[in-house]
């Protein structure tokens, strides 16, 4: 099945979100098969944010994601990737609809709670970014079955 990268950023730990958000993707259905607290530094975030490096708002965004550690989780299921986007909402917390993370946990712009994977190839690249080999596990939910149907694309 699809993985998908998802970063509780240092506002969802801050703000004490953790379990809400947690919450929102078990019961929507993914599969945990990676969770693991970390401070990250500039180095990871250069290449994490490599498309944002020149904007005005970087060194913003860089101290705002190192103001605390933050808790990384590879999701699973089918269109993972899409599914957790759809989930999260758009960047700015003001503009995401109700009902997705941001849309109902954050106002802002630079402080919009979690990442997660725009594509499957970028969801990849940041997974081998952010876990080492060994993090990541494989296992079925008992109830699998009851996820989706036994020939679902
Ligand atoms: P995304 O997180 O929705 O994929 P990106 O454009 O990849 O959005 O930006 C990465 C992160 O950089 C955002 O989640 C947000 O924290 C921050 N960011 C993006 N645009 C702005 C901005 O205009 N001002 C401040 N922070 C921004
Ligand atoms: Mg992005």
């Amino acid at each position: 099945m699809e993985q998908t990268l998802v970063i509780l950023k240092p506002s969802a730990i801050h703000r004490g979100l953790i379990g809400e958000i947690i919450n929102r993707f078990q019961n929507k259905g993914l599969i945990i098969t990676g969770l693991k607290m970390m401070q990250l530094d500039e180095t990871i975030l250069r290449e994490h944010y490599a498309h944002l490096v020149e904007k005005p708002f970087f060194p913003s965004l860089l101290e705002s994601m190192m103001a605390a550690p933050v808790i990384v989780m590879c999701l699973e299921g089918k269109d993972a990737v899409e599914t957790v986007r759809l989930m999260t909402g758009a960047t700015n917390g003001r503009k995401a609809l109700p009902g997705t993370i941001r849309g109902d946990f954050s106002m802002s712009g630079q402080e919009n709670i979690v990442h997660a994977s725009d594509s499957v190839e970028n969801g990849k690249i940041e997974l081998a970014r952010f876990f080492k080999p060994g993090e990541i596990f494989n296992y079925t939910p008992s109830d699998l079955r009851f996820y989706y149907a036994p020939d679902e694309n």
